[in-house]
């Protein structure tokens, strides 16, 4: 949940990005980083093996202007994506005040990301939250790769609930921002409901 800070007049909000292994959640912080003024940015902290897969988490702080006179704060997050980080993951998910999921588009990894869905909706569920009411943004990444679903199977796969979704190559930016902007937009829906 989100954290209103009445004395230093900050609103701080926790963004997770989930999905399966090397589906591109690094990426996505990666590019927000290096495509974000140095005034609306803190430091990127990445913990990641000596091959690309994250070992713990990346973090990265972002802000994003003022609500009612709050200095509003993101704290993004990515999970690792392997199976065997679990514990981390549960971790990292705690008190998430929005998700967004990646999802790669190849073929070959449907299986994997209808398990990391799977494995998100269990991790929220174990404490408390339940995804449908959590705010969520979706994105189907790798599209420059050329074994890939449509956008439309892989909505019957992985969206029932037809959040809001965008097609994505993280490593070159497209649909980053984009993915961004849906679920904080969202998450500050949630916070002027409860001020
Ligand atoms: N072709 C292509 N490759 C991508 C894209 N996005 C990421 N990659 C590559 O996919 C690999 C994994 O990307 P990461 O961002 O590290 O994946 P991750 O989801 O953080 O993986 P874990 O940390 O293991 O969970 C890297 O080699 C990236 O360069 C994309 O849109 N297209
Ligand atoms: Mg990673």
């Amino acid at each position: 949940m989100s954290f209103i800070h009445y004395s230093s007049k900050e609103i701080n909000c926790k963004i997770v990005y989930y999905g399966p292994g090397l589906c591109g959640k690094t990426a996505n912080i990666r590019y927000i980083y290096s495509n974000t003024n140095p005034e609306s940015k803190g430091k990127l902290v990445s913990i990641a093996t000596e091959t690309e897969h994250t070992l713990f988490f990346d973090f990265l702080p972002i802000f994003l202007g003022t609500l009612n006179g709050f200095k509003l704060k993101f704290h993004l997050y990515t999970v690792p994506g392997q199976i065997f980080y679990e514990a981390s993951r549960k971790l990292i998910v705690k008190g998430v005040d929005g998700i967004v999921f990646v999802a790669d588009s190849q073929v070959e990894r449907m299986d994997a990301n209808i398990e990391s869905m799977d494995n998100l909706k269990r991790n929220l569920s174990e404490q408390g939250t339940d995804i449908s009411y959590t705010p969520l943004a979706l994105q189907y990444n790798k599209r420059d790769l050329s074994n890939i679903m449509t956008a439309e199977e892989m909505n019957r796969l992985l969206n029932p609930r037809g959040v809001p979704l965008y097609e994505a190559v993280a490593l070159k930016g497209d649909g980053v921002f984009e993915t961004l902007k849906d679920v904080t937009r969202q998450v500050i829906a949630e916070i002027k409901k409860a001020m």
